[in-house]
């Protein structure tokens, strides 16, 4: 097995050589982590006794992460006395997620597909659970997505992602190094929030977040309303976004695409296909859909593209009686 394809993880004294489940490490990896401390590093720059050949001495780190380590009997058990330990474990991000909100997809496609650890920390809104005390030492604004690299807490999914790409080094399309290209991809991020943010969000709360809460469909009207508000926005991102080319900025996928077509997700989970009669749009979702990979895309949306189960989420009664007077206010 070459070291490139394993990951240490600390056991007693002992620490384990585990296979890499992604399967190889991400070229970042040598460069960017730096050890936690410095006696580690400067301790040996030879492979420890027993470890399998392969991969280089210095800068190396390797990353030790409980959901992604496989079962302990698959792997051989490696003993590095504290003397010999060269290889630096890195802080491993932590992402606070909820899969139900599009910002935090667009963080999570993100940090998959640029193969990016991180530990995944749920947040279930509907169970309330950024209320709790837990979440509010993380972040006191209460919502999600939020980073936490070491004691580097950063919250805004669009701020996150722009941390990750220069932390990362990703590939440079997300987010192109050439100024008008790159203002272009900020031009994007700044319009959707009050556009097509703000439309996609309201149509999953008047249909089917509201009425778990208040217990009852909220009227047509107000739908039609919020349904209007966001086609206008929708057109506006294929007349002044879109125009004709592959993807928003050019011919190359962007952030600007991924958090675009997150939040034309959200809607499809009220049961509204808000792309339908919209063939240039439906194109350039299959092609980001393509670019980002099926399944990753698929395995992003699984829970928003389910409505029936969503419908069917029973809100604990105390978190509905917090909730539901702001949510008639809403609604008046
Ligand atoms: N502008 C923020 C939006 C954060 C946000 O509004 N998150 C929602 C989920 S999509 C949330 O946590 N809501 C909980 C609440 O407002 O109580 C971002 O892009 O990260």
């Amino acid at each position: 097995m070459h070291v490139a394809q394993c990951l240490w993880q600390q056991k007693g004294p002992h620490w384990l050589l585990l296979p890499h489940p992604l399967g190889s490490i991400p070229p970042w990896i040598r460069r960017d982590v730096k050890p936690p401390n410095p006696s580690h590093h400067e301790s040996s720059h030879s492979l420890p006794k027993g470890c399998p050949p392969g991969g280089s001495g210095k800068g190396l780190a390797w990353l030790a992460m409980g959901p992604l380590v496989p079962s302990a009997n698959q792997m051989p058990e490696v003993s590095v006395g504290s003397t010999h330990l060269w290889l630096v474990l890195a802080m491993v991000l932590e992402l606070y997620l909820d899969l139900l909100s599009q910002p935090c997809r667009a963080v999570y496609i993100f940090a998959k597909k640029n193969n990016i650890p991180f530990m995944m920390k749920p947040v279930e809104m509907l169970k309330g659970q950024h209320f709790t005390e837990e979440f509010n030492k993380v972040n006191i604004l209460r919502k999600v997505p939020v980073l936490k690299d070491g004691d580097f807490i950063l919250e805004e999914s669009t701020a996150i992602l722009l941390y990750l790409t220069r932390k990362y080094n990703t590939p440079s399309y997300w987010y192109p190094p050439d100024m008008k290209k790159r203002a272009r991809v900020d031009e994007y991020l700044a319009w959707q929030i009050s556009t097509i943010r703000a439309g996609t969000s309201k149509i999953l709360w008047l249909k089917v977040v509201i009425p778990l809460f208040v217990g009852h469909q909220v009227s047509p009207e107000k739908l039609y309303e919020a349904m209007e508000e966001l086609n206008l926005a929708i057109q506006k991102l294929e007349d002044k976004f879109l125009q004709d080319k592959p993807f928003l900025i050019g011919p190359e996928i962007s952030l600007a695409d991924l958090v675009a077509i997150v939040e034309l997700m959200q809607p499809l989970g009220a049961g509204c296909d808000i792309l339908e009669g919209r063939p240039k749009l439906q194109e350039w979702r299959k092609r980001v859909e393509l670019t980002l990979g099926k399944d990753l895309f698929m395995e992003a949306h699984n829970r928003i593209l389910n409505p029936q189960e969503l419908k069917s989420i029973i809100i604990d009664p105390p978190l509905k009686a917090q909730m539901k007077p702001l949510l008639l206010k809403m609604l008046k």
